[in-house]
């Protein structure tokens, strides 16, 4: 039997273990990427390491995601990385030269290696032929103290393109299909593999679209083959050294295989509030819009934005929409200016702010109450836009675009209008937003760390017997913006556990933080898919801080999982799912015998108030034991 894509790469990096599915495997990592809003504490967990330089190829910390800078929090965030980077070997983007996974995309990704980043987007980097994969801040700054990540073998899912998209369609609306058909949960512990005769019809950007949502799947990562499109992408971003043909073998092996015909798509939306809550735009219908906003690292590229001004020249943006633009990276709009569609933008009375993550993270730009805003982002969890009864429906920017004139949902395909062919040009090499590390012994090199850093919260050794009270009954597909909500008033503290804690579960509790506070010793009762989301170990740190010490789920989101495993809290999963009914909000938990569990496998919980019990599944690979006994991930290391 053949290899997948995904396995041949895998296998290049193995360090230790075997290609086994469902068996732990360390790889290799040639680079990391960070951003800012977990970055701060990456970059104080490298500190404690007390490594010197990085170990890896190339590591890049970007900032993009707290650029909206209305105190000095942000400010002091950015320095304080600046400085750490200096000293660690780090390249620094500076604020205003784009989005992590698009500049990174651009500048740095190469087929064929390994890429570990601490946001849930960096599968972006398969677009290009590459293992990259999101995780938590810690396993970041791991990495790149000792260049290696351990991950348990992924299944591989193919996803086989036929055929062409038709105009009005794009890769957007290739992921919303797989994610209507796989849902929010279907890709945890895969990864896919897009391959087939249609795979040649969509460009790097295009691919990069698609990889980068895979993580609205859940999935490990999502990969593309390295073919001639990836060898011309890497030609016009002035690198085509870095090319290497990459597929997988004809007969390669594959866990699942699902059928994708491109010619037969539609315009489609991820209707609120889940990206997987997807239906054809024409059956939603024209439904009145108050915002559209365009970019995000799924869909801030030159080809996107392009699109976005043909559809917009000589038009005016409807009167009762706001249309708000933010691009990928500084490239793009260079290019933009230079060619006047950065005037068609401007002049169809659209706003067009920073190259960041912006609105997408709820940094600004928030709709009005109760507003319709169609967005191109890869997120629409309640209340993420910054308003929490506002309607959010993900789109291509083609529907974004259209739409925008029109004021209602539109499918493009049902105006007989048509778009240009866009054409991608050579793209100039800018360093002017990069600051170099310095170079020989920067041990020396002062790290600035301003008053909002505060030192991040460690556990204890792991006790044989934990008794606890259950501060919280939550559902399912529980996100990471549930746990850790992030907007322009929350994200300064992402140095700040202590003051993030207040703010934990807010949105589904505004008693959960004080209610822990005084029950001291907490258990989080969870449904199918806890944690989904984004990386942000804040998740894990938050509830740490705030006396959680074991969640007991139906099922786990994977970076979730690792983050939660990584602070010494054990993610206990329900053996029979209809045990979480027998749980309630107060009743006090017990678990007895740990450390014997964690051999076989099984907990026993025992309800004290309920008087009742039932079994949970303990199942760690060694590793994964070791941290959890160390009471987390720099504990064990310490030792
Ligand atoms: C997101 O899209 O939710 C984020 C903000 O990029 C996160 C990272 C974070 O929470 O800082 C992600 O996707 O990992
Ligand atoms: Fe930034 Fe949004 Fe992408 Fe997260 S999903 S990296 S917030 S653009």
């Amino acid at each position: 039997m053949g290899k997948t894509l995904a396995y041949k790469i895998l296998e290049n990096h193995l360090v230790d273990g075997k290609m086994v599915k469902g068996e732990p495997i360390k790889i290799k990592i040639d680079q990391t990427l960070t951003q800012d809003s977990t970055g701060t504490m990456v970059y104080l967990q490298l500190e404690a390491m007390d490594v010197d330089k990085v170990k890896t190829e190339l590591s890049v910390a970007y900032i993009d995601h707290n650029t909206l800078q209305t105190g000095f929090e942000n400010a002091d965030d950015h320095a304080f990385i600046k400085s750490v980077a200096k000293r660690h070997g780090v390249l620094f983007s500076k604020p205003g030269n784009g989005i992590c996974h698009q500049l990174h995309l651009e500048n740095y990704g190469k087929p064929g290696k390994t890429l570990l980043g601490s946001d849930s987007h960096t599968p972006t980097g398969g677009g290009l032929g590459m293992i990259a994969i999101g995780a938590g801040g810690l396993d970041v700054a791991v990495a790149m103290a000792d260049g290696t990540y351990t991950l348990n073998v992924p299944a591989v899912v193919k996803v086989n393109l036929t055929g062409k998209l038709r105009e009005w369609c794009s890769a957007k609306d290739v992921i919303l299909h797989v994610l209507r058909l796989l849902t929010v949960k279907g890709g945890v512990g895969k990864i896919i593999e897009y391959t087939g005769d249609g795979v040649k019809s969509l460009s790097v950007t295009d691919r990069a679209t698609i990889t980068n949502m895979g993580a609205e799947l859940g999935a490990t990562t999502s990969i593309f083959p390295s073919d001639e499109n990836t060898r011309e992408y890497l030609r016009l971003q002035e690198r085509e050294e870095d090319y290497v043909p990459l597929r997988a073998d004809e007969d390669a092996d594959y866990d699942e295989v699902v059928e994708v015909d491109l010619s037969e798509l539609e315009p489609l939306a991820a209707m609120p509030h889940s990206p997987d809550n997807v239906e054809k735009v024409s059956k939603i219908g024209e439904i009145k819009v108050d915002q559209v906003a365009i970019g995000s690292c799924t869909n801030s590229s030159y080809t996107d934005l392009m699109k976005v001004a043909a559809i917009l020249r000589g038009k005016k943006v409807n009167e009762d929409v706001s249309l708000v633009i933010s691009p990928g990276s500084s490239k793009i709009l260079a290019k933009m200016a230079e060619n006047g569609a950065l005037r068609d933008i401007i002049n169809s009375g659209a706003r067009v702010i920073e190259n960041a993550c912006g609105p997408c993270i709820g940094m600004g730009q928030s709709p009005k109450s109760g507003a319709i805003s169609l967005r191109t982002f890869n997120r629409n969890f309640k209340g993420r836009s910054g308003t929490l009864d506002a309607g959010v429906y993900l789109v291509s920017p083609e529907t974004a675009a259209i739409s925008a004139i029109k004021g209602v949902l539109t499918d493009g395909m049902k105006t007989g209008e048509h778009i240009p062919e866009i054409i991608m040009p050579e793209f100039d090499k800018n360093d002017n937003f990069i600051v170099k590390p310095a170079g020989g012994s920067t041990q020396n090199t002062e790290v600035e760390m301003g008053p909002n850093i505060k030192p991040f919260p460690r556990n204890v050794e792991l006790t044989d017997t934990i008794r606890a009270k259950v501060t919280l009954h939550a559902g399912d597909n529980i996100t990471t913006d549930d746990i850790m909500p992030s907007d322009s008033r929350l994200l300064p503290y992402r140095s700040n556990i202590p003051h993030l804690s207040n703010y934990c579960f807010e949105k589904i509790d505004s008693e959960f933080s004080k209610r822990c506070q005084e029950a001291k010793s907490c258990v989080i009762i969870g449904g199918e898919n806890y944690g989904q989301g984004s990386s942000r170990e804040h998740a894990a740190l938050a509830p740490l801080y705030l006396g959680v010490r074991f969640v007991i789920a139906k099922s786990f989101a994977r970076i979730h999982r690792s983050n939660l495993i990584n602070s010494g809290i054990l993610p206990l999963v329900f053996e029979n799912p209809n045990d979480y009914e027998e749980f309630s909000l107060g009743d006090e938990v017990e678990l007895i015998d740990i450390m014997q569990a964690l051999d076989t496998g099984n907990m026993t919980v025992k309800n004290a108030t309920k008087g009742v019990e039932c079994t949970a599944l303990a199942e760690y690979s060694d590793y994964e034991k070791m941290l959890l006994k160390a009471g987390g991930k720099i504990n064990s290391m310490k030792k």
